[in-house]
Parts: structure tokens; C-alpha cells; sequence
């Protein structure tokens, strides 16, 4: 690959993407429980995926995958959607909700035509690392478009117990135990430039081999915590293999201990997701620059490749 991607004229940083949180508006109910509202456009869009390489996408606020939204385990949400696209979306979140909320055409308010809004409301359970996308048909259209994005519930500590609690501490963006914590935010996805219903492109947030060309700083003392969500359309399955380490797998991120523990390598079918988690510093490993790619060979080679450069 020559060049590289100018993220200013493409509006949004995939550096930056990693750690970019939603975290909303939140106010009181009369009930004495939060509310955390949340203010989403669709719109059409030009994106540079790879250097030269410019694909007609439909984002959520301006950017593929769209904000990173989070927010705490029995909040109650609000989701204000705008359609200011061409074509009719919805947003349809994986968690807990009522049929009327699940954003797919014919159940409740259905697709949402261009120029209009629609609020979806939901409380936010069970807690873990989800993600929304729009349910528009053909379905496999509108995903590969763009329209997706990473949706976290935060445990409660209050709602667990004992060792339970401190868990549920280290994973809540509102507590110290958390903050201490450097995480990141990756969606696997990928880009069909030529209309065949294969892929030409693939990349962790967007941009092919941007981690390649510009490492991802970590600090060695530091505990790592990767937010990982395959949204790849047109092929079953994507994957993350690390070079160097090992991590330990929370899938879905719906329990507070891990459900792989000392691997290097997940696979995820399209919406499944999970969280990593992994310490340089604790597997008595130097700083340096550490690979992350899938296992499927043609993915890597096509952009879904990076490197953690250890500080
Ligand atoms: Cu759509």
C-alpha cells in the first residue's frame, strides 16, 4: 500500500476512535433512576478506506462505525434518531428491550423514512459489550454501508456482591478501578468497493492497515482492555490473533469473569463480540512492537492488521 489516509478531510481518526466514548446526557427521572439520552443522525457519506480508495457509506453522526455508546447497567435510555439519509434505516440495539423498540421493519414504528425521527427507549440491561446497527432490508446492504456501532453497559457495582463488586468496579467507566484501565474500542469491518458482494478492504475501525502505519502507544505497566466487535459483512466469520502474548476473553462481555482465559487467538461470527484483556508488564514482557491481525490470511493482507508499539 502507498500513501495514506488524510483523517482530517475523512472527518474522523481512528487513533482517536479507539478511545472516543458517547457517554450521552444524563438527568434524574421522577422515579429517583437515571436517564441517558443519546442523539443519532444517519446521513450519506464519502469515507477513504484505504489511501485512494473511496466508498459511498452511510454513517451514524458523520463516522463508520458510528459513536461508541455507553452507559451503566438500569439506566433508562433514549436514543434520538434523525434519518438524514436517502434511504429508510432504523437502529437496532442487541440488549434487552420490548418488541415496539427493536428497530426492525414492521414491528412497532418500523423503518424510519428520510427526514424523519423516531425515539427508541429501552433500559439499559444486561450489562456487556454490545453494538447496534441498522435492521433496514436488504439487511446485509445497510450493514455493509455502515451503519453500525459499539453499544456498552457498564455493570452496576451496586447490583453485585463480594468479590462480584470489585469486578463490576473495574469494568464501570465512573469508577477509579476502571480509569486505571486503558481501553479501546475496535470493530472489525470491511468494504465491498466493487459491488460483487465480496469484500476488497478490511480493517479494525475503518481504515486498512492504519495501525500498521501508525502504532498504537500502550504503556507496558498498564492493563490493556479491548472492546472487540466483528461487524464484517459478506464473510461468516472474522478473528483477532496476537503476536507475542496472550489475553483473556470475556465473550460478550455479559459475565465479570473470563470465558477463555490465556489465548491468542478469538473467532467471531458478524455481531458477536467481546472484551480482551492483557498486561505486558505481567507476562515479564519488554516494550516493542506487538502484532494483532486476523488469522484469516486474505483479511490481514487486505488491511486487518496493526501493531501495539509498548512503551
Ligand atoms: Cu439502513
Amino acid at each position: 500500500m502507498a500513501g495514506t489516509v488524510d483523517v482530517q478531510r475523512l472527518g474522523f481518526d481512528p487513533m482517536e476512535m479507539l478511545s472516543e466514548w458517547d457517554y450521552g446526557a444524563t438527568s434524574r427521572l421522577p422515579d429517583g433512576r437515571r436517564l441517558r439520552e443519546y442523539w443519532i443522525t444517519a446521513a450519506d457519506q464519502e469515507i477513504e478506506v484505504a489511501p485512494g480508495v473511496v466508498f459511498n457509506a452511510w454513517t451514524y453522526n458523520g463516522r463508520a462505525p458510528g459513536p461508541s455508546l455507553r452507559c451503566i447497567e438500569g439506566e433508562m435510555i433514549q436514543v434520538h434518531f434523525t434519518n438524514g439519509a436517502s434511504h429508510a434505516h432504523t437502529i437496532h440495539f442487541h440488549g434487552f428491550h420490548g418488541p415496539d423498540m427493536d428497530g426492525i421493519p414492521g414491528v412497532g414504528r418500523g423503518v424510519i423514512e428520510p427526514g424523519d425521527s423516531f425515539t427508541y427507549e429501552f433500559e439499559a440491561r444486561p450489562y456487556g459489550c454490545h453494538l447496534y446497527h441498522c435492521h433496514a432490508i436488504p439487511l446485509k446492504r445497510h450493514i455493509a454501508k455502515g451503519l453500525y456501532g459499539v453499544f456498552v453497559i457498564d455493570p452496576d457495582p451496586a447490583r453485585h456482591g463480594g468479590p462480584q463488586r470489585e469486578l463490576a468496579a473495574r469494568r464501570n467507566h465512573r469508577e477509579p478501578a476502571c480509569q486505571a484501565i486503558n481501553e479501546m474500542v475496535m470493530v472489525m469491518n470491511s468494504f465491498d468497493t466493487d459491488f460483487d458482494g465480496e469484500n476488497e478492504v478490511y480493517a479494525a475501525n475503518t481504515v486498512a492497515f492504519y495501525y500498521m502505519q501508525y502504532p498504537i502507544p500502550v504503556r507496558r505497566d498498564q492493563v490493556q482492555r479491548l472492546y472487540l466487535v466483528n461487524m464484517t459483512e459478506f464473510d461468516p466469520v472474522n478473528s483477532i490473533h496476537t503476536h507475542g502474548f496472550f489475553f483473556n476473553y470475556y465473550d460478550h462481555g455479559t459475565t465479570l469473569e473470563p470465558t477463555l482465559r490465556m489465548v491468542d487467538t478469538v473467532m467471531q461470527c458478524q455481531g458477536q463480540r467481546g472484551i480482551l484483556e492483557f498486561s505486558f508488564a505481567d507476562a515479564g514482557l519488554p516494550p516493542g512492537r506487538y502484532m494483532f491481525h486476523a488469522h484469516q490470511s486474505e483479511f490481514a493482507e487486505l488491511g486487518w492488521m496493526g501493531f501495539f508499539e509498548v512503551i
